[in-house]
């Protein structure tokens, strides 16, 4: 463009004009780094990955994501209470590309028991979003980010207590493409591990509860792939066919556990350890941290059904972790000769885990003075209470109930010890306003909690009530 306008007989004017369309059109040439459009996120539940992204240019991407309490199943017989990023463990995947906007809108919806937030790894700045995205049942919250680097990050909810959130299935990915995208592939999966803490034993039926004992000792029964025990078999096992390339996005949600992602059977050609930009070559077993994940690569040449598990190997036929790739096509005696066997997916199963029996109470001296008394409930309150109940006692309102002033806490000390003892759930108003959510039962010495009561009682204009250990334990039986 720049030389034909060159061609054209100068006059003062037309020169001018053609330098401009001269420069715009180098600008037009390099890669383009501006903010073009707006286009909504297309989300999926796993497996399902959504399309790469196609765009030569970053845009402003909508994202908009619900939290959900569902009760779902964790294993045949077994169902649990899940909390989810839009109705699955693990949540929607989030596709975008470097340089993208991303206006993003969290919500949690009106029945939910817990307010929700949600820390991208993706994100720089404070919380990675947790801050700015904080919902109580029935807001919505919106924050803006500019996704800056590439990777495959774990996104989580950050609200305390946060292992509580994420091992109830609070976690999930967000992919961000490098201009160019990925090599192109002719499978993509979306697999995550994730820990469940159960109050009854590994296969126990029924609805099962939250064990915050058995988190606090990050001795889970269930280690599971997408939150659930045999949720890549049979029917729903990956699929590919002979001489396909295969891409897993794999994640941990952890909360606790490192994984050591391995698939029987095949040699990834290559991996992005911890999903960095480095690539590894012939890789065996490849570590996915908690809150980190890998994307993995191969080629398939010999069918049959290939097991994906943590090598943890325990994990994998006793506590879930193991998914199915079926392989269809025709064999490869030069590659591979032996029996095939399918429907090798037997898992050893009921295998109970005897745990430990109930909470040892700790042996620490007991304060003798009042102020002893109060210093030791400080600590306490600090350590257990404050997040949720806010360090002035003030509570936030429609999530957590406030200590200052309560008339729910000041009208029944008994009813207090009973709350820290068991915990509390269900509707409960508290000067004059409703709370639906869930506190759990902290695990806490009878002296932990006389004392914690004690100062909460001595604070911000409670009733002053002196809480003894004796009284607890009477209450505890
Ligand atoms: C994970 C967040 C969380 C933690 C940690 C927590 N609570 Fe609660 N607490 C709640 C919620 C939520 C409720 C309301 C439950 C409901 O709606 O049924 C509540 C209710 C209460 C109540 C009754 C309502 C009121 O405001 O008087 C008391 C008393 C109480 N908590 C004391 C404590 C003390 C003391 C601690 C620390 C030892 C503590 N809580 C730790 C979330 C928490
Ligand atoms: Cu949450």
């Amino acid at each position: 463009m720049a030389q034909r306008v060159g061609r054209v007989v100068p006059e003062r004017g037309v020169w001018l004009i053609g330098l401009f369309l001269a420069a715009a059109a180098l600008v037009a040439c390099q890669p383009s780094t501006a903010v073009v459009g707006t286009e909504e996120a297309v989300l999926t539940k796993p497996p399902e990955v959504p399309p790469p992204i196609t765009r030569d240019h970053p845009t402003t991407v909508v994202v908009r994501l619900e939290t959900q309490e569902l009760v779902m199943r964790l294993a045949d017989g077994v169902n649990y209470t899940f909390w989810t990023f839009g109705g699955s463990v693990p949540g929607r995947f989030i596709r975008i590309r470097e340089g993208d906007d991303v206006e993003f809108h969290l919500s949690n919806r009106p029945d939910s028991r817990a307010p929700h937030n949600i820390d991208l790894h993706a994100v720089t700045g404070p919380g990675g979003g947790a801050t700015s995205s904080f919902v109580a049942p029935g807001q919505t919250a919106t924050f803006r980010f500019k996704a800056l680097n590439p990777g495959l990050y774990v996104y989580h909810c950050a609200t305390a207590p946060v292992g509580m959130h994420i091992a109830n299935g609070m976690y999930g990915l967000i992919l961000v493409e490098p201009p160019g995208g990925l090599p192109p592939v002719d499978r993509e999966y979306y697999v995550m591990q994730g820990e469940v803490y159960t109050t009854g034993a590994y296969g126990a039926p029924g609805l099962q509860g939250f064990s915050m004992e058995k988190a606090l000792a990050e001795r889970p029964d269930y280690v599971v792939f997408n939150g659930a025990v045999g949720s890549l078999a049979g029917g729903a096992s990956l699929h590919a066919d002979v001489g396909e390339t295969v891409r897993l996005f794999a994640g941990n949600g952890g909360p606790s556990l490192i994984s050591s992602f391995h698939l029987i059977g095949e040699i990834f050609d290559r991996v992005y350890p911890e999903a960095g930009s480095a690539v590894s070559e012939n890789v065996q077993t490849t570590l996915l941290p908690a809150g980190g994940a890998a994307i993995v690569e191969f080629r398939t040449q010999v069918p049959g059904n290939y097991l994906l598990v943590d090598h943890s190997i325990f994990r994998a036929f006793n506590k879930g972790a193991l998914g199915t790739l079926a392989v269809a096509g025709p064999a490869d005696s030069t590659i591979y000769s032996g029996r095939i066997d399918e429907g090798i997916y037997i898992p050893e199963g009921g295998a109970i885990q005897t745990l430990p029996g109930t909470a040892e109470t700790r042996a620490e001296p007991s304060p003798t003075t009042l102020p002893q008394r109060l210093a030791w409930g400080e600590r306490v309150f600090t350590q257990n209470c404050a997040a949720c109940h806010q360090p002035e006692g003030q509570g936030i309102p429609a999530a957590f109930p406030p200590l200052a002033g309560s008339d729910f806490l000041n009208a029944d000390r008994n009813r207090a010890i009973g709350v820290l003892l068991h915990g509390l759930q269900g509707l409960v108003t508290v000067n004059g306003a409703t709370f639906n959510g869930v506190m759990p039962a902290l695990r806490l010495s009878d002296e932990d909690i006389a004392n914690v009561l004690t100062y909460v009682y001595s604070q911000w204009g409670n009733a002053g009530h002196i809480i003894t250990p004796e009284e607890v334990r009477a209450a505890r039986q």
